[in-house]
């Protein structure tokens, strides 16, 4: 019945916005899982999707929670298998709300209750030393995970979502010849990405979490030196746009996703920043989204701030396309979209064998 009610809502937002038919893009995700649901949003996008064959998840915070959550997440919805990468040392923080103290925590809730679907494994009775090993064992180191995924991939057909800190990236910016590739990371990017989508900064300028919120320098190393193709979307397009209620409403009962939703927000819907970025990232413009700042590159300060700015060919001669990303539809419009393609990721993924949430865990 739910369900019925949920394909109808479905097909009929979906008349009203349909996205131009793009090919299948190869999509590595980068994601500070951990202290916003909004990385949830995006990963169930990235893996559900139809046109997102997504090859990496790495992960830019040190939890260890984040990968188990990653990796529960990863094999829910149905994508056991894609490698997950994170930057080491590992820590077993779990997410606080000393800002507001009104969000709520839910990586480690997620990893827990759904931990049968994960690759990584957690065993009853196990305590952080164990939850520890099985994420050493597990995953790779999050920059070794770029170079053996990007050296694997066809030429050219890399698209990268950042959507949460820079760590990995100007990892990867740094590295040198390996097991992996010949090349350094510059040559390495420049022959395997097409472009790096960026969750962060505000447009044309301002500050915002993701370019100061870890290292600003890390930050401004990635945007002031990454020579391709660069796109941004900034807080105020994603701090606009509601999304989540639709899931959390009509979406499948023991969807993880809802349920992050749910113990993040207590019911409210949130901000859209990465899932945005990520519907972008695989989908491109879309109905939804028109380019901005063409002709210009984006600068950020060592403080994290940045700036769009128009200048000679000068220092950015060498550098690719830069724009950022503006909504083309209304705000609501955005959300409702966003709603629409939750639900269905989620409708599609509701497991009908093996173990259930539901029959060993209600929550
Ligand atoms: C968490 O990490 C800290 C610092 O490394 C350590 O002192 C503490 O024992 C750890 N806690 C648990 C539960 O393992
Ligand atoms: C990469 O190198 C730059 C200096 O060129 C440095 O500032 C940055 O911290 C390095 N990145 C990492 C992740 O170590
Ligand atoms: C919609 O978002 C834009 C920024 O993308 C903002 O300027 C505008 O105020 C928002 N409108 C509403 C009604 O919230
Ligand atoms: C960051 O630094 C720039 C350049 O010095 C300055 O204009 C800006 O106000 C600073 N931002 C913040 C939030 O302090
Ligand atoms: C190889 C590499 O540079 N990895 C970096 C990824 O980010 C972490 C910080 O979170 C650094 O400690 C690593 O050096």
């Amino acid at each position: 019945m739910l369900k019925m009610k949920a394909t109808a809502l479905v097909t009929t937002l979906f008349a009203g916005c349909v996205a131009a038919k793009e090919k299948v893009k190869n999509i590595i995700v980068d994601t500070d899982l951990f202290s916003d649901v909004d990385d949830v949003g995006a990963l169930l996008l990235a893996t559900t999707l139809p046109n997102s064959n997504l090859l990496a998840v790495n992960i830019n915070v040190p939890s260890t929670y984040s990968a188990h959550t990653a990796s529960a997440l990863l094999g829910y919805y149905g994508h056991r298998d894609v490698p997950l990468g994170i930057a080491r040392p590992l820590s077993n923080e779990t997410f606080f709300d000393n800002w507001a103290y009104e969000l709520g925590e839910y990586a480690s809730k997620v990893a827990y209750h759904y931990r049968d679907y994960a690759k990584l494994e957690w065993k009853d009775g196990w305590g952080m030393g164990e939850l520890e090993r099985s994420v050493e064992e597990g995953t790779e180191e999050a920059v070794a995970l770029y170079r053996k995924v990007l050296a694997e991939a066809e030429d050219g057909s890399v698209t990268i979502c950042s959507i949460g800190f820079f760590n990995n990236l100007s990892g990867l910016l740094n590295s040198t010849a390996d097991k992996y590739s010949d090349l350094d990371g510059p040559a390495l990017i420049a022959a395997k990405v097409a472009e790096l989508v960026i969750m962060g900064g505000q447009y044309p300028s301002g500050s915002e979490f993701n370019f100061f919120g870890d290292s600003p320098y890390h930050t401004a190393h990635v945007v002031n030196n990454w020579a391709g193709r660069m796109t941004f979307s900034g807080n105020e397009m994603g701090g606009n746009v509601y999304s989540g209620k639709g899931l959390l409403d009509n979406g499948p009962k023991n969807d993880p996703a809802k349920r992050a939703y749910f113990w993040y927000n207590y019911g409210q819907p949130r901000e859209s920043w990465d899932p945005l970025t990520v519907l972008y990232g695989v989908e491109g413009l879309g109905c939804m989204f028109e380019y901005e700042g063409e002709g210009g590159r984006n600068y950020v300060f060592p403080n994290g701030s940045n700036e769009w700015r128009y200048g000679e060919a000068g220092d950015d001669g060498m550098r690719g396309e830069q724009r950022w990303l503006k909504l083309k539809v209304k705000n609501e419009t955005g959300g409702a979209k966003l709603d629409e393609l939750y639900l269905r990721g989620s409708w599609a993924n509701v497991p009908t064998t093996g173990c259930t949430v539901s029959e060993k865990e209600e929550l």
